[in-house]
């Protein structure tokens, strides 16, 4: 297992779970992924047809070579994926007026405006990201595919965000096992132009830096019924922030039925909440703003069993550790 001992807790035994501390740190991760990017399992749609899977190959070799400081490179997107996108697009741009949470529904005209967002072409990443980077300074970077729940979080201290570049198959334009540029650009981009919601992210990644296994696993619980699935309060009315829910028709109208169960936000007990993956949640989690959430997460954190804490620097993209003992 890769560890590295820090400071002067050397003596002492005291050992952590390496973390990056500079951006280029990071470099490490766009290729190292849960399940390949190639190889896609054989329930998901486009795991027969290999045309589809040609095509994810070269979309994914970009992220592949890509390092710190580059452009992330434009694709040319086929008709038969902008269809795809447009079918997505429509459906979902449809419901945000009466689902989706205020802050998402201010930011996606900017980045129809800014970023070439509609319904006729998948937009570019790195046009995305240089807009983000203005407005929150997160930037995005293209990954293969799912990567471990540590690397995920630990690149969210450095306000980066790693995108996938592929579209799910056009076979089934509703429904995708994984994430995908519909996920994404349509679900996750839109908050991370907010800079409450981006200072939130940010604690979560803070947090996840040389965290033991255990509490990676609550913080990945916290950031999927938030980031992922999390409702927020906004004038008396229940509103989706999450992305898996901004992504989904089904689930989002299903998030804001009568059905599901409610809970408030409160990071010791919502880590422990157990939840499915491929199923409509049972239980969501409604946070007060993303303020209030943010301050939760820094006494969850806080609490932590962690032997020192961090802050980014951002004039130098690097994380400072101080030793607490
Ligand atoms: N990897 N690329 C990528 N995208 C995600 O959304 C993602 C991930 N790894 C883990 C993960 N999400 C979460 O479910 C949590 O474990 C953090
Ligand atoms: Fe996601």
């Amino acid at each position: 297992k890769d560890v590295r001992v820090i400071g002067s807790d050397s003596t002492t035994g005291d050992s952590v779970p390496w973390f990056p501390r500079k951006l280029t740190d990071l470099d490490t991760f766009a290729e190292k992924v849960m399940e390949m990017g190639e190889e896609l399992s054989s329930d998901h749609p486009g795991a027969h047809d290999p045309v589809y899977r040609a095509r994810r190959s070269e979309i994914t070799r970009i992220a592949k070579t890509y390092r710190t400081g580059q452009a992330v490179p434009e694709i040319e997107y086929t008709d038969e994926e902008n269809e795809t996108w447009g079918k997505v697009f429509r459906g979902l741009t449809a419901m945000y007026p009466t689902h989706a949470c205020r802050e998402h529904q201010y930011v996606l005209p900017l980045l129809v405006q800014n970023c070439g967002y509609n319904d006729k072409k998948i937009p570019q990443i790195e046009q995305i990201s240089r807009f983000l980077k203005d407005c929150t300074g997160f930037t995005i970077r293209p990954v293969m595919g799912l990567l471990s729940s540590r690397d995920f979080l630990n690149s969210f201290a450095f306000r980066i965000f790693y995108s996938t570049q592929y579209i799910r198959h056009s076979s089934k334009p509703f429904y995708t096992p994984e994430p995908d540029v519909c996920h994404e650009l349509l679900g996750h981009v839109p908050l991370f132009a907010d800079p409450d919601f981006a200072d939130f992210s940010q604690e979560i990644g803070l947090a996840s830096l040389g965290a033991s296994d255990e509490d990676i696993s609550k913080l990945a619980t916290i950031f999927w019924f938030t980031v992922e699935f999390g409702l927020c309060r906004q004038d008396g009315e229940v509103r989706a922030f999450g992305a898996g829910l901004l992504s989904s028709f089904g689930e989002l109208e299903y998030a804001l039925s009568d059905k599901p169960e409610l809970r408030p936000f409160e990071p010791p007990k919502t880590a422990l909440q157990k939840y499915p993956i491929t199923e409509f949640q049972p239980v969501y989690f409604v946070a007060e703003s993303f303020k209030d959430a943010q301050e939760k997460v820094r006494d969850f954190a806080a609490n932590m069993n962690r032997p020192f804490s961090v802050r980014y620097n951002a004039l130098t993209q690097s994380i400072e550790v101080l030793d607490n003992k």
